[in-house]
């Protein structure tokens, strides 16, 4: 017997750069899609643990057939929580496991809602940094998932949370829109 989730996901994975003229869009790439419970936990003893990632490469778990970039449609109006884990002292295999579960078990959001569109991770010099990348930037619907994440993440009553909009990508003066 199998468990349906509600939504099929897509795990996709962003090789790092070895020299410059490789794009965004030649390092992205769609790794495997699964709608039960069964399958995703075949794929997760499967795929290289967090920790084991190569620096500047990204996991990104997906709804559906939504692209894990600001471009798609169904990302063009969001934006996403985000953390940065500054302590090497984490526990990153875990927190990650925790954060894919409470995504594609929509433990993350109201059940009537499918604000969240997916899930990111990436592994930086200057540690991994979690994302939940949303449809809207809708402060009422934002404020819950965000309370959700903040736990999910384990986070301290020290450390924040911000969400920021993708359509301020880039800009290095934009301020977050909820920081909590
Ligand atoms: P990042 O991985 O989100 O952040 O973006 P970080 O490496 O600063 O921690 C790194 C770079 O990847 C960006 O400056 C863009 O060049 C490219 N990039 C990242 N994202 C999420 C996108 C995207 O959605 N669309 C496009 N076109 N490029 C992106």
């Amino acid at each position: 017997v199998k468990h349906p989730l509600n939504s099929k996901w897509t795990l996709w994975y962003t090789k790092p750069a070895v020299d410059k003229n490789e794009s965004w869009a030649d390092l992205l790439k769609p790794i495997v899609s699964f709608d039960t419970v069964e399958e995703f936990w075949g794929i997760y003893h499967a795929v290289p643990k967090a920790v084991d990632l190569p620096l500047k490469s990204d996991y990104h778990l997906f709804r559906n057939d939504i692209k894990p970039e600001w471009e798609d449609t169904a990302n063009a109006e969001g934006g996403k929580w985000s953390h940065q884990f500054r302590s090497k002292n984490i526990d990153i295999h875990e927190i990650w496991t925790r954060a894919l579960l409470s995504v594609i078990g929509e433990t993350i959001e109201d059940d009537d809602q499918t604000e969240v569109n997916g899930v990111v991770l990436n592994v930086r010099r200057n540690g991994f940094k979690i994302g939940l990348w949303t449809k809207s930037c809708d402060i009422e619907k934002l404020k819950p998932i965000g309370t959700r994440f903040k736990k999910v993440l384990k986070l301290s009553d020290r450390d924040t949370i911000e969400f920021m909009k993708h359509n301020n990508y880039g800009d290095r003066n934009a301020a977050p829109l909820i920081t909590m």
